[in-house]
């Protein structure tokens, strides 16, 4: 059976990571908290409503019910207008060929992303009818490190667990992978994603062939 792909978006696809990190960044500012590229890690593959959680903990801060969402809001219409603004350009080096690569050779492809906003990007770097199975964080309900996301997609792509393999920028999602039983690959530096069964620094850094021999889980 042919291995089965699923991709993580923000920081695999596309680099809206950025995107988050100024938007977080203005908002924690806003508020009083620090917020630098260390905060910002732990923030990746996080969902939206946990990653506010964690800088009012970092910044010993409570707000009520409304406020926090209020807050959310703010944080993802900054974000959007980042968003908006992508083209197919935007789409990281190697990404596309590889993707042609794995569908050439008819390997099921999946997303699986704790954004709500993945559709949204997808359709903004025109990749909406690349992937067989989107599951995103619309249809989530446990978030990364909880390997909820990956199982779906595996499941939704008719393969188990262990016929795939998963690329990821964060270490949650690092670590979800490697919950669900699968093969993972860390986009981004070895030593934060240290967790990862393999890890390159981008798409460039790997070719088709090298997953013909890989050792997968
Ligand atoms: P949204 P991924 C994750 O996407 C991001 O890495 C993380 O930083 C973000 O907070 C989360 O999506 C939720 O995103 O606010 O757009 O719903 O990396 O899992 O594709
Ligand atoms: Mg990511």
């Amino acid at each position: 059976k042919q291995t089965a792909f699923i991709f993580d978006l923000d920081g695999v696809i596309v680099d809206t990571a950025k995107f988050h990190f100024l938007a977080w960044q203005k908002l924690a500012n806003k508020i009083g908290i620090n917020f630098s590229e260390k905060e910002n890690e732990q923030l990746k593959g996080v969902s939206r409503v946990k990653s506010l959680e964690k800088i009012l903990s970092w910044g010993n801060k409570t707000l009520s019910d409304e406020e926090f969402q209020r807050l959310m809001n703010e944080k993802n219409q900054d974000y959007l207008n980042y968003v908006k603004q992508m083209t197919e350009a935007d789409i990281l080096p190697g990404v596309n060929s590889f993707l042609d690569d794995l569908k050439a050779k008819n390997h099921p492809i999946a997303l699986g992303s704790a954004s709500k906003n993945a559709k949204t990007i997808l359709k903004c770097v025109k990749l909406s009818d690349t992937f067989e199975a989107i599951i995103d964080g619309t249809v989530v309900s446990k978030a990364k490190p909880d390997p909820e996301v990956f199982l779906k997609a595996a499941q939704c792509l008719n393969t188990t667990p262990s016929n795939c393999i998963v690329f990821e920028d964060s270490i949650a999602g690092i670590q979800a992978a490697n919950a669900g039983g699968m093969t993972s690959i860390g986009i981004g530096d070895k030593n934060t994603l240290h967790e990862a069964d393999f890890c390159f620094s981008n798409f460039l850094q790997f070719d088709y062939p090298f997953f013909k021999n890989i050792k997968m889980k």
